[in-house]
């Protein structure tokens, strides 16, 4: 797969990790490692991507990593960047690469408190639709019927929507995108590397043994989840501009048949699922329509 930079890309993640065969898990670190540069600092709680990146003092990243517990990502990166602006190292990145049990449960106050005070550092939230590197347990991202080690019988609520939330903070960027869609994800890493303040990139990361997909369609499940509306590609700026990137063309029927952790679902489920993707499709669709009034403007330097 072409790299933009496959200098630092080489120079920043290293092969031979312990990542699950075909999990896009790291090749999506590598689209992110390589859209910010090699001076950036990490922020990784424990996550697969925790493990991908190796037990310290080893390490499969070539850049510094700190390893925070599993609720505090958002303020080791707060402190990390404003350690850094005290030194006057201003341009050096701090990015926070964590899964979603440690943004939308564990880690969620502590991201919320970051995004009031506007703090100046790129989170992505690798969303892997559950605690997968314990073995597989719900988070609140994990989708409606869905299976896992926790929810045997299919999950009875809905997945959390963390753009909504985050968008509602106001800081200046939230979006959703994934490694099956290249070019859109490498224009919002390129978008999100150049502003200040708090933004927010939540990543689809189908995992190939919690959700029961063969060890290759890790990008296929990306690319039907975005295609269906079920995680639909959008960004937010400033909480009010909304802007939606890929159309919904094909059923969630399509999606939901790749999937192990699907296979219980009888139709009347299907078509819930169906009604529920359609309704906050239809929701996304006003908010991109309606004229945004001016942006309030954003201090980064108060975060610091
Ligand atoms: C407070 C706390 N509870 C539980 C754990 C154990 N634990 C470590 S990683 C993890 C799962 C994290 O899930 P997620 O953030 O979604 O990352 P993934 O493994 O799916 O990549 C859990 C429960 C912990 N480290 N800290
Ligand atoms: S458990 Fe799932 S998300 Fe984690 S590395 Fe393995 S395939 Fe990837
Ligand atoms: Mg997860």
């Amino acid at each position: 797969m072409l790299i933009d930079h496959p200098a630092a890309e080489d120079a920043m993640l290293c092969s031979g990790h312990a990542a699950c065969p075909g999990c896009i898990d790291a090749l999506s670190a590598r689209h992110v490692l390589a859209a910010l540069g090699p001076d950036t600092v990490a922020v990784i709680p424990p996550s697969c991507m925790a493990i991908i990146a190796g037990p310290q003092p080893y390490s499969s990243l070539k850049i510094p990593v700190y390893q925070p517990t599993l609720e505090s990502s958002a303020a080791a990166a707060s402190g990390i960047r404003r350690g850094l602006n005290a030194r006057g190292r201003h341009d050096t990145q701090v990015v926070v690469l964590a899964g979603d049990g440690g943004t939308y449960d564990i880690g969620f106050q502590c991201l919320s408190s970051a995004a009031e005070r506007n703090e100046d550092f790129l989170y992505i939230c690798l969303d892997n639709e559950g605690y997968m590197n314990t073995g597989a347990q719900k988070s609140s991202s994990t989708p409606l019927y869905a299976r896992t080690g926790s929810t045997p019988a299919g999950k009875t609520t809905r997945k959390k929507n963390l753009t909504e939330i985050m968008a509602a903070h106001g800081v200046p960027y939230v979006a959703t995108a994934s490694a099956a869609h290249l070019a859109d994800l490498r224009r919002k890493l390129a978008r999100a590397r150049a502003m200040r303040g708090t933004r927010i990139l939540t990543l689809l990361i189908p995992c190939i043994d919690g959700w029961g997909l063969a060890d290759d369609a890790g990008l296929m499940a990306a690319r039907l989840a975005a295609e269906s509306g079920a995680f639909p590609l959008y960004e937010v700026e400033d909480g009010e501009r909304y802007t939606i990137n890929l159309p919904k063309t094909r059923p969630v029927a399509d999606y939901l048949a790749l999937q192990r952790r699907y296979r219980h679902m009888d139709a009347a489920q299907i078509a819930a699922l169906q009604q529920e993707i359609d309704a906050g499709w239809a929701r996304l669709e006003r908010c991109a329509r309606l004229p945004s009034a001016a942006a309030p403007a954003r201090d980064a330097s108060m975060a610091g």
